[in-house]
């Protein structure tokens, strides 16, 4: 009875010790599930599942029907959930300098040789108590997408759905920002509270925004960053075994962006035989509005971030 009773709690312990050495994190998306800007990251998380087991393994628990989209950036810093699929532009409140991230388009390779990601990572350990992982989409612009028709670029008496990512360009075009989430876009639009939104190029299908937009004016603008974090904590208490399968990922993840040049055009495809027209000024007017939304997205970072910001201007090089 004794020796069996001895056996019983050895096995116990053995099986304690195999569940230890794999690591679970919950993670949670900004955006909804299998849309545009979470696919890869569910693709990064079946990787990880796939590379990593008996090692780490990745919870995906889901979109904002989880947590509410601008409440991702602290629920990791406080680590309501381990890990988080976010664009900076929904945790400025935390980070206001997040806000410039979109005004760097270079290549992940290259913003982890020139010193920008650890630059970045060293703010979000500090601001945001995280690791930053991985940043997404660096090749993905921005539009504007209008259902009243403009002659010229000019905003005047037109409300535009926002996030940070738009708001100073917006308003420096006449523009009156209304700021939702992107789950409250569908709505804004039908009932009219909003004459246009902000959105990437990719994704307006997903929630079927198309059915509620008339026009997307050109050029495109910024670059789309979405970022993989984890909270610091959790980081740390991972080993280097644990980790290296987090990095190697995460570098995958960044790789996959070579694919939206193909699906960029694809959507601007679509998007015309959809019956959304392109509103095009031609060059000059294209340059001057490329000029002013980099300058007064500039401004408005340095000017809420005078310490940081400058340096991100100086990386981003333009
Ligand atoms: O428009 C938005 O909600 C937004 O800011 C964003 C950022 C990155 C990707 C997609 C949307």
């Amino acid at each position: 009875m004794r020796s069996i009773f001895i056996a019983g709690a050895a096995l116990i312990a053995a099986a304690a010790t195999a569940s230890a050495q794999e690591v679970t994190l919950r993670a949670v998306s900004s955006f909804a599930e299998g849309t545009e800007f979470s696919k890869n990251f569910e693709r990064f998380v079946e990787k990880v599942n796939s590379d990593g087991k008996g090692l780490i393994k990745i919870n995906y628990i889901g979109g904002p029907r989880a947590v509410p989209p601008f409440e991702v950036g602290n629920a990791v810093r406080t680590r309501v959930v381990d890990m988080a699929n976010v664009t900076g532009a929904f945790y400025t409140n935390l980070m206001p300098e997040a806000d410039g991230f979109k005004l760097n388009g270079k290549p992940m390779s290259e913003q982890r040789k020139n010193g920008t990601w650890d630059y970045i990572n060293q703010l979000h350990n500090q601001k945001l108590g995280s690791q930053y992982l991985a940043r997404q989409f660096h090749n993905v612009p921005f539009h504007i997408y209008l259902n009243k028709k403009i002659d010229k670029i000019d905003f005047s008496g037109l409300k535009i759905r926002v996030t940070p990512v738009y708001r100073d360009v917006v308003e420096a075009f006449g523009g009156t920002p209304i700021t939702t989430a992107p789950g409250e876009v569908y709505t804004a639009l039908e009932r009219g509270v909003a004459d246009g939104y902000g959105w990437p190029v990719t994704g307006i299908f997903d929630l079927g925004w198309d059915k509620v937009t008339k026009f997307r004016m050109e050029p495109p603008f910024y670059s789309v960053e979405v970022n993989v974090l984890v909270n610091l904590d959790a980081w740390k208490g991972l080993n280097d075994a644990q980790r290296k399968v987090l990095n190697d990922a995460a570098l995958w993840l960044e790789g996959l962006d070579s694919e939206k040049v193909a699906v960029i055009k694809a959507e601007r495809e679509r998007q015309a035989a959809a019956g959304i027209q392109a509103l095009d000024f031609g060059e000059a007017a294209s340059k001057a509005f490329l000029d002013r939304a980099y300058e007064v997205a500039w401004q408005s970072v340095i000017k809420r971030a005078p310490e940081t910001g400058p340096k991100l201007r100086q990386l981003a090089g333009n």
